[in-house]
C-alpha cells in the first residue's frame, strides 16, 4: 500500500470514529463494542523529511514543509513491513533509528554502519514486526507490539545527541490484533526540561470530550529522570496501558518514573468517574514541574465547556 493508501486508511479509521460505526473489517471483538486493531501482514511505504525549522530546531514530516516536533506518529500492526523512502533535506548529515522493530543493520541509522544520510541524500530503512510465538527450542519470543519511538542517531554527535535535543524524535505504535483503538493519539516527550520541545509553561495542552477513549504515547529523551504524572486519571503499567480484566495483575498508576530513550503507552476514558476539566499532566519531580513541565489534558463537557477553566488566568503565569 503506498502512503496515500496508508492516509486514507487513517482517515477512514477516524471517520468510524466520528460517526460511530461498526467495528472494520478484520477486527476481532476483543472488548465488546470497542473498535479493535485488525491482524498485521500488510506492506507500507512511507515517505518521511526531515528539516531544518525556522527556529532553529529540526523535525521530521511525511511531506516537505510539515516537519513536527515531535515528528508523525507512524503505527503499525504486528506482522507488518513499513518501507521509509527518507530524505535530508537539510544541511548536516541526519538518520533515522528506531527502537523495538526489527531491522537490518542497513536500517540501523548510524555513521558506525554506514546508515546516515548526506545533506540532499535519500535512503529507505525498512522496519518489519513480527507476532509473538514460541522458538524452536521452546522459549516464548516476544511479539513487536508496543509503544516505541523513532530518532536521528547522527546529529551533533555519533548518538545524534543535537538531533534529539533539536527535536528529531517520533512515536511508534506497533499493534496487536484485537488491541483497543482510542478515538485520538497525543504524543508527549520529555525531553531535557521541555515537553515536545515548547518553552516551559507553555503545554502542550490536549483536548477530549468526556467519554472519548484517549491514547497518549510517553517517551523520554534527555539528560535526565522524570516522573510522568496525570490528575485525575489512571492507567496499567503494562504493554497497553489497559487492563484485560479482573484478574489482569498489572499495577494501576496515575504516575510513572522514566528516563532516557524509555517510552510507553496507555489509555483512559476522558473524565471518566470525574466529569469535565482542566486536568493537568506534569513531571513530578517538584523542581522540574516548578520549572514549566506541564500541561492541560483540557477535558470538554458534551457542551464544549470546561468547568472552572479560565484560559487567560491559566496562561498567567510567575
Ligand atoms: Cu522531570
Amino acid at each position: 500500500m503506498d502512503r496515500r493508501g496508508f492516509n486514507r486508511r487513517v482517515l477512514l479509521a477516524g471517520a468510524a470514529t466520528a460517526t460511530s460505526l461498526s467495528v472494520p473489517p478484520g477486527s476481532a471483538s476483543a472488548a465488546a463494542g470497542a473498535r479493535t486493531a485488525p491482524a498485521g501482514g500488510e506492506v507500507r511505504h512511507l515517505k518521511l523529511y526531515a528539516e531544518q525549522l525556522p527556529d532553529g530546531q529540526m523535525g521530521y514530516g511525511f511531506e516537505k514543509g510539515t516537519a513536527t516536533i515531535p515528528g508523525p506518529l507512524i503505527e503499525l500492526n504486528e506482522g507488518d513491513t513499513v518501507h521509509i523512502a527518507f530524505e535530508n533535506t537539510m544541511d548536516v548529515p541526519v538518520s533515522l533509528h528506531v527502537h523495538g522493530l526489527d531491522y537490518e543493520i542497513t536500517s540501523d541509522g548510524t555513521r558506525l554502519n554506514k546508515s546516515d544520510v548526506e545533506p540532499g541524500g535519500t535512503r529507505t530503512y525498512t522496519w518489519r514486526t513480527h507476532r509473538p510465538g514460541r522458538r524452536e527450542d521452546g522459549t516464548w519470543r516476544a511479539g513487536s507490539a508496543g509503544y516505541w519511538h523513532y530518532h536521528d542517531h547522527v546529529v551533533g554527535t555519533e548518538h545524534g545527541t543535537g538531533g534529539i535535543r533539536k527535536g528529531l524524535y517520533g512515536p511508534v505504535i506497533v499493534r496487536r490484533k484485537g488491541d483497543v483503538l482510542p478515538d485520538a493519539t497525543h504524543t508527549i516527550v520529555f525531553n531535557d526540561m521541555l515537553i515536545n520541545n515548547r518553552e516551559p509553561h507553555t503545554g502542550p495542552d490536549f483536548e477530549a470530550t468526556v467519554g472519548d477513549r484517549v491514547e497518549f504515547v510517553m517517551i523520554t529523551h534527555g539528560e535526565y529522570y522524570h516522573t510522568f504524572h496525570m490528575h485525575g486519571h489512571r492507567w496499567a503499567d503494562n504493554r497497553t496501558g489497559m487492563l484485560t480484566g479482573p484478574e489482569d495483575p498489572s499495577r494501576v498508576v496515575d504516575n510513572k518514573i522514566v528516563g532516557p530513550a524509555d517510552s510507553f503507552g496507555l489509555q483512559l476514558i476522558a473524565g471518566e468517574g470525574v466529569g469535565a476539566g482542566a486536568w493537568m499532566y506534569h513531571c513530578h519531580v517538584q523542581s522540574h514541574s516548578d520549572m514549566g513541565m506541564v500541561g492541560l489534558f483540557l477535558v470538554r463537557k458534551p457542551d464544549g465547556t470546561i468547568p472552572g477553566y479560565d484560559p487567560h488566568e491559566h496562561r498567567r503565569r510567575p
